[in-house]
Order: C-alpha cells, then sequence, then structure tokens
C-alpha cells in the first residue's frame, strides 16, 4: 500500500456554514473536492497523526464512497485509529456519543442532514471536535483557510475496506473499528430515561407512530422503540435508510412530514407521533390533533425534566437560539434558573455545556438536546416526551393546554423563503438593517416598533464574539420579528422570517397560530418589503 501524493489546488467556497460544508452531490464528487477539504480539516485541526476518530454519516447517495475516502486519507496522514458505524452510518447524536465515550479526538460525519439526499440532491460534511460537539468558529475558520492556500493532499492507495461487519483491522498501520451504529446509543438512553415507565404506558395500549423519513433514525427508533420498549410491530415507518430518502425531503417539519401530520389529524390518529430527519438530531412532535411547535416542545422539557430519571436533580440551566420563542424564557423564569440566547447553530450551545451552565438546550427548527452529548438528538427529544407522557398520562393536547394555562402561549411560526435569488435576499438584508436605528416609535397597523437591532453574541465562557446573527424587531406588548439567511442552503438564498407573540389571556390560547401572529405578519412584511423585494406571494414553507 503506498501513500500517494497529490497535488491540487484551492476550490472556492469550501467555507462551512451553520452546520459543516454543504453543497450539491455533484460538487462533492467534483475531482478533489472531497478530498481537499478533507485534507483542509486535517491541516486545520493541527494534522490527524496520531489521533482517534469517529466516521459515519447518514447514508445518503455518496456516503459510502466518502467514507472510504475519509479512510484512505486519515491512514495516509498518519492517524492511530478511527472508529467507524458498520455500514458507514452514524447518526449524528451517536456519533456525539462515541467520540465523547471512546475519548476520540474528533469526528467525520457525512450529512447534509434535512437537506435532500440523492444523486442531484445535497451532501455534506461535518467536524465535530473531542468534546463531540460542532467544530467553533475558531476551528471552521482554520479550515476555511486551509482550503484556500492548500497545494496537495495525502491518500492511501488501496481497495474499498469491508464496513459490512463489525470488528478491527488495520489500513497502512491505522486501526479500523467497526461498530455497531446503534448499541451505544441505545444503552445511552436506558441511562437517562425511565424504561420500565415506557414500556408500561405502551403496554397499556398507548399508540404512537414514528415517521423516520427513510433517513438514519430508522434502526435506532426500530431498535428502542419497537425492541426495547414494546411498541406495537410497524409503530416506526419509512425505517430503512434510503440513499434519496425515498425522494423525500428529510426535514421533520408540517411541511415535509406531510403524511404523518394527516395521521395524526386524521379520525384514527395514535396517540402520539414524531419523525426525524436525515441525520436524527431533529425531532417533530405532535399528538392527536395537536402539533407542538419546537420552541413550545423544549418548554414543556425544561417545565418536566424532573420527571426523568437523569434530570431528576433538575437544571443547572437552559439555552435557546436567539429566534427560538421565549416559552423556554418564562419556565426558566418559574424554576429560577439561568436562560442563556446563543446564535443559531449547535455549535454555540458547546462551551454552555461544557463548563455546566446549562443541561438543556433547543432551537425552534426542531433541534433539542441536553448535556448528555454535544449535538442535537431527535430520539432523546422523543424518549423525553414518552417519558413524561408515561408519568403524567395525559394526551398531548391537554399537557399543552396546561403548559399555556400555567405560563402563557408564545403564539410561534417560522416563514421560510426558499432559493430567492441571493442579490435581492441581501438587499433585503442591507436594507432592512440600515433602518433599524430608526424603526423605534413608528407604527404598522395595530403594532408599534419598541426597539430593534442586530443580534451579536459573546460567548460568557471562551469570550468570543459572534456578529451578524440576525436582525431584530420587538414591537410594544412583547411581539417579536427575526430575519437571517439560512446558512444550510446550497441553492439561491433561504430567507428566514421567525415570527412570535406572548399571549396571557387565560381565553386565547387555542388560536389559529398564523391568525394570532397576522399583526407581526404584516408588519414584518411592511418594514422589510418581503413580498415585494423576494416576488413572493407567500412563503414557501411555515413551520
Ligand atoms: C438551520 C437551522 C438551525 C440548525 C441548522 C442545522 O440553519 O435554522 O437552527 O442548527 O439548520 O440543523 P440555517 O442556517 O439554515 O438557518 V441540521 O439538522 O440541518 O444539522
Ligand atoms: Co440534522
Amino acid at each position: 500500500q503506498t501513500i500517494r501524493t497529490v497535488p491540487t489546488e484551492p476550490i472556492e467556497g469550501q467555507k462551512p456554514g451553520t452546520s459543516g460544508l454543504r453543497k450539491k452531490t455533484p460538487v462533492f464528487q467534483q475531482h478533489h473536492y472531497l478530498e481537499n477539504f478533507i485534507q483542509s480539516i486535517w491541516t486545520g485541526i493541527g494534522g490527524v497523526e496520531g489521533k482517534t476518530l469517529v466516521l459515519g454519516g447518514d447514508g445518503r447517495h455518496f456516503n459510502s464512497q466518502a467514507a472510504q475516502v475519509v479512510l484512505r486519507m486519515a491512514a495516509a496522514s498518519g492517524a492511530k485509529k478511527v472508529i467507524v458505524g458498520k455500514g458507514a452510518l452514524l447518526s449524528t447524536p451517536a456519533a456525539s456519543n462515541l467520540i465523547r465515550t471512546r475519548g476520540a479526538d474528533g469526528g467525520i460525519v457525512l450529512s447534509a442532514s434535512h437537506n435532500p439526499g440523492g444523486p442531484e440532491g445535497d451532501f455534506g460534511v461535518k467536524f465535530n471536535t473531542a468534546n463531540g460537539g460542532p467544530a467553533p468558529e475558531s476551528v471552521t475558520s482554520k479550515i476555511f483557510e486551509a482550503t484556500k492556500t492548500i497545494t496537495e493532499y495525502h491518500i492511501l492507495e488501496s481497495h474499498d475496506v469491508g464496513l459490512r461487519t463489525e470488528g478491527s483491522f488495520t489500513l497502512a498501520g491505522m486501526e479500523v473499528e467497526v461498530v455497531d451504529p446503534v448499541t451505544d446509543y441505545a444503552e445511552m438512553m436506558a441511562g437517562i430515561f425511565d424504561f420500565d415507565a415506557i414500556r408500561a404506558l405502551f403496554k397499556s395500549g398507548f399508540r404512537m407512530r414514528f415517521d423516520a423519513m427513510h433517513a438514519v433514525t430508522g434502526p435506532y427508533a426500530s431498535a428502542i422503540l419497537e425492541g426495547t420498549l414494546g411498541a406495537a410491530p410497524g409503530t416506526v415507518i419509512n425505517a430503512i435508510p434510503l440513499p434519496d430518502f425515498g425522494q423525500g425531503h428529510p426535514d421533520p417539519n408540517p411541511i415535509w412530514a406531510k403524511p404523518l401530520m394527516d395521521e395524526m389529524m386524521g379520525p384514527n390518529a395514535p396517540d402520539f407521533g414524531a419523525a426525524s430527519d436525515g441525520d436524527g438530531d431533529r425531532n417533530m412532535i405532535v399528538g392527536k390533533g395537536c402539533y407542538v411547535t419546537p420552541s413550545d416542545s423544549l418548554a414543556v422539557l425544561a417545565a418536566n425534566a424532573t420527571l426523568v430519571p437523569a434530570y431528576s436533580d433538575g437544571l443547572k440551566g437552559v439555552a435557546r437560539s436567539m429566534p427560538t420563542s421565549r416559552a423556554v424564557d418564562r419556565v426558566a423564569d418559574a424554576l429560577d434558573i439561568d436562560c442563556y440566547e446563543t446564535p443559531t447553530g449547535w455549535k454555540f450551545f458547546g462551551n454552555l455545556l461544557d463548563v455546566g451552565r446549562v443541561t438543556l438546550c433547543g432551537e425552534e427548527s426542531a433541534g433539542t438536546g441536553s448535556d448528555h452529548v454535544r449535538e442535537k438528538d431527535g430520539l432523546w427529544a422523543v424518549l423525553f416526551w414518552l417519558n413524561i407522557l408515561a408519568e403524567k398520562r395525559q394526551s398531548v393536547a391537554e399537557l399543552m393546554a396546561a403548559h399555556w394555562r400555567e405560563y402563557g402561549r408564545n403564539y410561534y411560526s417560522r416563514h421560510d423563503y426558499e432559493d430567492v435569488d441571493s442579490a435581492a435576499a441581501n438587499e433585503l438584508m442591507d436594507n432592512l438593517r440600515g433602518e433599524l436605528p430608526v424603526l423605534a416609535g413608528h407604527s404598522y397597523g395595530a403594532l408599534k416598533v419598541r426597539d430593534a437591532d442586530e443580534f451579536a453574541y459573546d460567548d460568557p465562557v471562551d469570550g468570543s464574539r459572534a456578529e451578524g446573527q440576525g436582525l431584530r424587531i420587538w414591537f410594544e406588548g412583547g411581539d417579536r420579528a427575526v430575519l437571517r439567511l439560512s446558512g444550510t442552503g446550497t441553492s439561491g438564498a433561504t430567507l428566514r422570517v421567525y415570527l412570535e407573540a406572548l399571549e396571557t389571556d387565560p381565553d386565547k390560547m387555542d388560536r389559529d397560530p398564523q391568525e394570532a401572529l397576522a399583526p407581526v405578519i404584516s408588519a414584518v412584511d411592511e418594514i422589510a418589503g418581503i413580498r415585494k423585494r423576494t416576488g413572493r406571494d407567500a412563503p414557501d414553507v411555515i413551520t
């Protein structure tokens, strides 16, 4: 086996976004594209010599081939060991767990997460550090710098190695350990939740549907829900990971998980429904006739955390991304614990979790997690809900009603305008940014602007500062609108408009969110000229 040194040139645009580098699959398949980026990761982390890495992906098209390239390049650069999920599969939270429990120096997750896959879909590469979390900006910026100066990469000449069976072998002196992707993760879940209580819940006739969306969570959900917890066979649907996710869009929201939504809103709905995304870190929660917004879900988990064995001593604190609704803030207030507000993207929670300032965190984009790993964790959130329901023996709708009665309801919705012309989207943001200082005091329909700014975050642990993290407009009475451009898309720009209105009147807890938010929706359109500038009448996706 010889190590080849291959001359190459920098390729433009290899800048990691909100969550790793994401591009159209054919872009990743271009000559040297993946190799350049992997070599730049090695450079960005100060070399991979003597290091142990975890490797796996969500099974999308190009996953297997890319995994072989990573193995050959890790061996060529002197890595000591790579722990890889069987079939090159690992959900993002399972990878995070393995990095932590095996004391690895980091890991590579091959995924474009909730983006569609397939030959014309998206592919992605994420690097996680030794704490199991997404690389912070200090690391991704070094990786990006390396992509701009790269002149050669190193790769082993070898046949593809077999990843179909568990066990260890060596590849040019590097140990490769193939592990079952589910075992360690399932064990960790059993250590967090009251599996006996959940088993009893299913035994009592509680019915559930889990839509794995043909993505990586299928094997995890089948093993844990149906295998260990006794949910009825057929509870988990679309359970086999497919390279193109069955032509679907593995994003668990009411639009892309519509078949599940339809079932849950229909006459024969089971008691509880859930879905997860491509790489298994997102979750959607829906009860019989009752969709739970991710922001509310986070608040409910925080309010009921002590029902779960692992959190029975209470929470150290909570954190949410800035655009996430302030429902969890109200719970934190009541519990008298700290609530942190961070920029969008899981990497910003890492430091707070590492130093023990927070136990739970979440994002409005269907991400929820805790200090058990350093990624958001879809199935964990579903098990958390099951544990709560097993203790409370209430329906999701009853639980939500009680929650809102106690804390008030933060009506919430996100409107996405996808594949907008990039120049038009940037112009919209630039223009609004320019107007922020003069908005206060002006009225738009029934709403008056109280304040407006651009969010910047000073990390209280390492002092790093992240600027340009979203434009915020507050209205008198507490309503809020936030605008930002997505950092995970692969074509054009995606404008995200986050809308929130607090309601504390107990008689107004059952409104249609779009209706409750109508004044904010029209005010922000008037302020930012969304319809005019994007040329769209309505959002593409409403969550
Ligand atoms: C989106 C979400 C963000 C999430 C990120 C990665 O980012 O808004 O909350 O952390 O996706 O999620 P953006 O920049 O497109 O808004 V995942 O499940 O795609 O890794
Ligand atoms: Co994801």
